[in-house]
Parts: C-alpha cells; structure tokens; sequence
C-alpha cells in the first residue's frame, strides 16, 4: 500500500483488525480499493516502459546469426524482438507498441497471413525486398516505409538475385492483446498470387497508399523543413487508426524544444549521427540505432555534429490517444 497524506488520497493505517478484514475479502476475489488507489490513480502517468537504446552495432551480429539457426518457414517471422525491459511480459518495445528487426536473405519468404494488428515497416537495408499487401506487390529499397494495415493479407520476401534485408518491424500487438480484441488467420495460399488492387470508393480506415519511398519523403521533409509525417491522403490524418509515422530532420547544431506528451515513440535513425535527452538519459545515436520515448518522458534531440544533416524515423500510437481524447503535450 502507498499511502499519501493528502485530502483525496487514501492514508489508511494497517491494524490487526483490517488485515483480517482484507484477508476475508481476498478470500472472496474482493479487495479495499484504499490500498491500491494511490497507485492505480496516479496523479500523472507512470509509465512501466523506459527510456531504451537499442545501439545497432550491439544488435547486428545477434540479428545477422539468426538465419544460420532458424528458417524464415519454421519461424513463420524470423524477427529478433526489441523488449522493454519494464514491459517484458506484453513483448513490447514501449508502452502497446511492439517492435522487431526481421532479417531474410535472398529468395526466402514469409507465408501469406492477416491479423488485426496494424503493422508497419521500415527498411533498413537490402536489395530485393517485397511485400504483397492485399495482392499488391510492393518493391521495397532502404528507408522505404510501407504499411500492412489491421486485416490486410500479406506476405512479404526476398526476390533471388536481391541481398539479405532487413527491416524494423512496428506492429501494436501489445494493444490488441490487452484490448482482447487480435485475431490471426492463415491465407489459403501460401504466398499471394499479386492482382491489381482497385482504390474505388475507398472507405477504408487506413490509407489507400501502402508505400511511402524515400527519396519522395526525404525530398518533402527537406523542402518543408524539420518535420514530415506519412500521412492517409484521403483524410490528411495518419496513416492507420492507431499508430501514425514520421521524419524528423535536424540539421547540424540544431535540437528539439524539450517536450513531454501522452503516447510513445519508437525512433529509428535513417540518417547522421546526434544523441537524445530521454527522461534524464542522454542516448548518443548513429545510423540504424533504435531507441524509444515512454508516454510522459521528457525528450529533447540533438544534431551535435558540425557537418552532417540528422534524420530520424520514428512511429507512435498517437492516433490512439488522439481517438480517445487522451493526447496531452507540453514543451517546456
Ligand atoms: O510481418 O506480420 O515482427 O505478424 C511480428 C508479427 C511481423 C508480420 C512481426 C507479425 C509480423
């Protein structure tokens, strides 16, 4: 029990009498709400995610040995996890969100499956990569982002003559499993026969765009300045009903306003080298490093370098947040 002495909050003494009350009610699957209140009614998020840095070159040999012991087949998705060390049991990488670094080499492929979580991918490198996405086959380069929106089938490979791939993986597999709400089925064949896909009468609650090039993005994100977000073309808004994307330019010396916000952010560097301020610790970062930003962190970045333009790529549950009413922000 956390007690504070407060007016509203619960300060309730322990006696001999109330733990043998409290052990009568847990006998019955009750409980006083006094001795949990304090704790389940923070007075501002207390997110169990930290601050993490996933430094690439700590992960890459660890990602690159998985396919010498495991087949993409058996593993069905051969993707190394990116765990929080406070949220271990929902395999999240921050807050309901999910992260992984899949690896396939040259003429392997996943077999064609839908679930209700949204997934969204962002390509780190190789030649040769694809996805097929209700049909579409997709060619994929580095820094593509493509999206495998909530109950699209897909699967996804590695053409033969292309090099081995590797893409972050950002699902919200931990929303869906504490919303009871995720479902999974397997496709009758075992990888898609690629149709054209009609965008008629679009009433679909994800954009009708699945893949966003580089090249397209980054050429925007300079000429507009330091932000440009995927956004659904239909609708202006983000790119799926519960996690939104986007790219951050900072150009050398310059950082971010300090802020703090509901949600979470997981950042991938696309390009440069720079550190972050996250929640008191400083991540100093290059390309491919992962590192994300709990909800109520404080963060700041930072391009520290004199020459190189930074770039980051990052995706978050804001959409979420901002359907319930529950996105919140202040920069200080
Ligand atoms: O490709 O749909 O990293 O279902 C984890 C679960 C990727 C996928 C992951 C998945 C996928």
């Amino acid at each position: 029990m956390k007690r504070e002495n407060v007016v509203g909050r619960a300060n309730v003494e322990d006696t001999a009498e109330l733990e043998a009350y409290y052990g009568e009610l847990e006998s019955r699957e009750l409980g006083a709400l006094w001795n949990v209140a304090n704790e389940i009614e923070p007075w501002y998020p207390q997110p169990k995610s930290v601050p993490m840095h996933w430094r690439w070159r700590d992960i890459e040999p660890l990602v690159r040995k998985a396919p010498e012991l495991v087949s993409a087949e058996k593993a069905a998705r051969r993707v190394i996890m990116l765990v929080n060390s406070g949220r271990k049991e929902w395999s999240a990488a921050a807050g309901l969100l999910y992260s992984g670094v899949q690896i396939m080499n040259p003429g392997e492929y996943t077999s064609a499956h839908r679930h209700q979580a949204s997934a969204l991918r962002f390509v780190m490198e190789g030649k040769g990569a694809y996805t097929v996405v209700d049909g579409e086959r997709l060619e994929l380069s580095a820094r593509d982002f493509v999206l495998t929106p909530n109950g699209t089938w897909h699967d996804h490979g590695v053409a033969e003559d292309g090099t081995q791939c590797i893409w972050q993986d950002g699902l919200d597999i931990p929303l869906m499993n504490s919303l009871d709400a995720n479902f999974y089925e397997v496709h009758p064949q075992t990888v898609q026969t690629p149709t054209p896909l009609s965008r008629e009468n679009w009433n679909k609650p994800y954009s009708p765009v699945f893949l966003y090039k580089w090249d397209e993005c980054y050429a925007a994100l300079k000429k507009d300045g330091a932000r440009y977000e995927y956004r659904n073309p239909r609708t202006g808004g983000p790119v799926m009903p519960t996690m939104g994307a986007q790219l951050d330019l900072l150009h050398p010396g310059n950082q971010t306003k300090p802020r703090r916000h509901t949600g979470n952010i997981i950042y991938q560097v696309a390009a440069g080298r720079g550190y972050s301020e996250v929640g008191g610790q400083r991540f100093d970062w290059e390309e491919k490093d992962i590192f994300c930003v709990p909800s109520w962190t404080p963060y700041q970045h930072v391009n520290a370098s004199g020459a190189e333009d930074a770039c980051l790529f990052s995706f978050n549950d804001f959409p979420t947040l901002n359907a319930l009413g529950l996105f919140k922000v202040t920069e200080q």
